[in-house]
């Protein structure tokens, strides 16, 4: 299935007017507040977050997976389906490839359906965590931190073909998730475990072009329930900086325990010019992978509020960073809670465009808390939709990507054309 632009121009037609109303009377507004509305519809405009290959089928859990129906089963099908968000959203012009689920047959002629739909090759990622079925040794203990050299140099193996096949489409950043842990005290040596993964990773890395970054995600728990080789962002600075300057951190949202302050170890990071990229998803217990926004929307804010504060005050040079949502669940549509997910993003960047830096900083020299306080919440407060709106207008996207999905019936288009019971590759 593919949406036309001149569909999506039509059906935005009827919106226009309030649109340009409420764009206007926003527009003033910013403008009395000394910011300007255009520059920030631009930086909207230009802020694209990569979908993963493995979040476009219904995702499950342990207890069960109900198919969404027309769910992609191959890679082209997922690319489309990321082209559909894109040209509704105009902020998913990249795919991020989990191999070996989603191996390209012909990275050539991927590359080139992918181009035809806007869409880019982000980080690839890669699989220790699951045995594939050709496999000789087992990572039911570990990959990287194995204690076992054979599954470690196979584990190390498989992440230098990622790359290869990243290469081949484009890619250039490799993400290393690893499962690596332990359940039971005493199952693992900490400091073995630790410095296998080092040198493995130090192997990885010396397979890297010069132009790639290879991002180390960290996660305090689950699959293991004692341990976690890469616990924290402190392991994953440590094990970046081991490996050099090509290495970052990636922060994924729902890999750190309850309250932990995450907006504080993104300014600490970009501070250090050490964070990567950016997994996206929201949580209210763990990893919960849930909707981006969907439960706490003001944290998300103070994450950007920090992340734009450290691509303004960039001493550090660190590099653009990598924009992923990583999240899929079982109640919705795939398709429409990405959508969802790419507004919440939207909505805390913008939001976070409109601190006044200066007056917040005045206000902290002054011991000013309430001030302080005052300013970011303003910023959260105000109703930054009409610049999102702007900002797809200005893309040729849709006015309201949602109602614009459910107008054109993707879903049972998608069912037409792949059937009822499909599952897609992945978690
Ligand atoms: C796992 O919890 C991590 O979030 C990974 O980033 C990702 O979900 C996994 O690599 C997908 O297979
Ligand atoms: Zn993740
Ligand atoms: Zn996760």
């Amino acid at each position: 299935m593919i949406i036309s632009k001149d569909k999506i121009q039509d059906l935005n037609q009827k919106g226009l007017a309030e649109q340009a109303e409420s764009f206007g009377f926003l527009k003033l507004a910013l403008d009395k507040k000394g910011v300007d509305a255009e520059t920030i519809v631009q930086h909207l405009a230009d802020f694209q977050v990569a979908i993963p290959s493995w979040a476009l089928g219904a995702g499950g859990t342990r207890f069960g997976r109900f198919s969404a129906g027309g769910e992609p089963s191959t890679l082209e099908q997922k690319i489309e389906d990321i082209g559909l968000i894109h040209c509704l959203t105009q902020t998913a012009g990249a795919v991020s490839l989990h191999i070996p689920w989603d191996i390209p047959s012909d990275p050539e002629a991927i590359k080139q359906l992918a181009d035809s739909h806007g869409i880019a090759f982000d980080a690839v990622n890669s699989n220790t965590f699951q045995n594939q079925a050709d496999q000789t040794f087992s990572y039911k203990y570990g990959s990287l931190a194995d204690r076992q050299q054979a599954v470690r140099e196979q584990a190390i193996a498989h992440n230098q073909e990622v790359i290869r096949i990243g290469k081949a489409l484009g890619s250039q950043s490799l993400t290393v998730w690893l499962a690596d842990g332990a359940s039971f005290p005493g199952q693992n040596n900490f400091r073995k475990s630790l410095q296998h993964t080092q040198r493995a990773l130090q192997e990885i890395y010396s397979e890297l072009p010069a132009d790639w970054r290879m991002f180390i995600e960290y996660k305090p728990y689950e699959p293991y329930f004692y341990s976690t080789v890469i616990q924290d962002w402190g392991t994953s600075l440590l094990l970046a900086e081991g490996c050099g300057e090509k290495a970052f951190c990636l922060v994924d949202l729902g890999h750190h325990l309850p309250n932990t302050n995450i907006e504080q170890i993104v300014a600490t990071l970009m501070m250090k010019g050490k964070l990567g990229g950016f997994h996206f998803n929201d949580s209210k217990y763990g990893d919960d992978d849930l909707t981006v926004g969907s439960i706490k929307p003001y944290q998300l804010f103070l994450i950007f509020n920090e992340l734009v504060y450290g691509m303004n005050n960039n001493e550090a040079n660190n590099p653009p960073l990598a924009w992923m949502i990583d999240a899929s669940h079982n109640l919705k549509d795939p398709l429409e809670d990405l959508i969802q997910s790419l507004e919440a993003i939207q909505l805390a960047y913008a939001q976070a465009l409109l601190v006044n830096t200066p007056a917040l900083e005045e206000a902290q020299i002054q011991n000013d808390v309430v001030l302080g306080q005052e300013l970011l919440q303003d910023a959260y407060r105000t109703d930054v939709r009409p610049l999102i709106r702007e900002a797809r207008l200005r893309r040729q996207g849709a006015l309201d990507p949602i109602a614009a999905y459910r107008s054109f019936d993707v879903r049972n288009e998608l069912v037409r054309e792949r059937g009822l019971k499909t599952v897609a590759t992945g978690l």
